[in-house]
C-alpha cells in the first residue's frame, strides 16, 4: 500500500506554541487525515534542538515524515501533497495554481514576519499573556514554570526578530493595506477555498494569530479576511489584553471607520 492509499506516514511535527506558521502546518495534517506527533519547544531554545535533529532548517514547522525531515510551512504543503493528494492544498489548474501560490508566498513573505514582529513586542510589554498560547503544549516543565522564567526568551525573540518599536508601528500602518489585500482576494476568488488550500492556511494563521491580541482583534474579525481566518482555522491558542500605544492602532481605527454621508 502507498503513501497515496493511506498507508501510516510515521509523521512527527516540531511546534513552538503559538507559533501560527506550525498552527497552518497542523491543520495541514488535519485536513489531510495524517495522524501525528506533535513535539512543543521552547521559542529560541528551539533553534538547537532542530539543528541537532539535523532539519534542513532551524525553524518550525519542522516536519518528520515517511524518513524524510522538512523545515519550512511551504515546503511541508507541497510534501504533503506529494504524499496524500486528497483534500489538495493546492489548485490543479495552472492559472488558480499560480495565483494560490503567489498569495501563499505573499502570505509567509509579508504577513507572516510583521504578525511574528508585533506579537513579540506585545508580549514584552506585558508576559501575563505567555501562557495562554502554551495552553495545552508539554513544554517538558510546567507551563507556569516556563512562564515565570521566559523573561530573557521573549527578550531574545524580540531582539532576533527585529520587533523594535518603530518596525512594529510601520508594521500596524501597513496592516489595513494588508487586510484590504486579502479581502480583495477573496472577492476575486483566490482565496477562501473549501477545504482551504495552502495560501488560506498560510494566510489565515497569521490573522488567526493577530486576532489573539484584544488590540487587533476588532478591525480584523469584522471583515472577509476575519470570517475565512475562523474558517479556515476554528482553533487557535492565546489571548493578550489591550497593551500596544493607542497611537501606533490608529491607522486601523482609521481604516475601519464608516465612510461620512455626502
Ligand atoms: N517562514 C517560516 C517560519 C520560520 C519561523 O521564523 N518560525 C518561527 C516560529 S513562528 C521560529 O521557528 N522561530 C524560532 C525562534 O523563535 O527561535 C515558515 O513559514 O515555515
Amino acid at each position: 500500500m502507498n503513501a497515496a492509499a493511506g498507508q501510516p506516514l510515521d509523521a512527527k511535527l516540531y511546534v513552538i506554541p503559538g507559533s501560527h506558521p506550525a498552527m497552518a502546518a497542523r491543520r495541514m495534517l488535519e485536513l489531510k487525515g495524517i495522524p501525528y506527533k506533535r513535539v512543543d519547544l521552547m521559542p529560541v531554545i528551539s533553534r538547537g534542538a532542530l539543528r541537532a535533529l539535523r532539519f534542513p532548517s532551524n525553524t518550525v514547522p519542522s516536519l518528520s515524515i515517511g524518513g524524510v525531515k522538512i523545515t519550512g510551512s511551504r515546503a511541508i504543503a507541497h510534501e504533503l501533497d506529494r504524499l496524500r493528494p486528497d483534500p489538495p492544498l493546492y489548485p490543479s489548474d495552472d492559472g488558480e495554481l499560480a495565483a494560490v501560490e503567489d498569495a501563499e508566498r505573499w502570505g509567509e513573505e509579508v504577513l507572516q514576519p510583521a504578525v511574528r514582529r508585533i506579537l513579540w513586542n506585545a508580549l514584552q510589554r506585558d508576559r501575563a499573556a505567555l501562557a495562554s498560547y502554551a495552553e495545552g503544549a508539554r513544554l517538558g516543565v510546567p507551563t507556569g514554570l516556563a512562564v515565570k522564567t521566559a523573561a530573557p526568551i521573549v527578550a531574545a525573540a524580540k531582539r532576533m526578530n527585529r520587533a523594535g518599536d518603530e518596525a512594529v508601528r510601520a508594521d500596524l500602518a501597513a496592516l489595513p493595506g494588508w487586510l484590504q489585500r486579502v479581502d480583495d482576494w477573496i472577492a476575486e476568488g483566490v482565496l477562501g477555498a473549501d477545504p482551504p488550500t495552502a495560501a488560506d492556511l498560510q494566510i489565515a494563521a497569521s490573522l488567526r494569530l493577530a486576532m489573539t491580541l484584544d488590540d487587533l482583534r476588532p478591525a480584523i474579525q469584522v471583515r472577509p479576511a476575519g470570517e475565512l481566518a475562523l474558517r479556515a482555522m476554528p482553533d487557535f491558542p492565546g489571548q493578550a489584553a489591550p497593551i500596544l500605544p493607542p497611537a501606533w492602532l490608529e491607522p486601523l481605527r482609521q481604516a475601519n471607520r464608516p465612510a461620512a454621508n455626502g
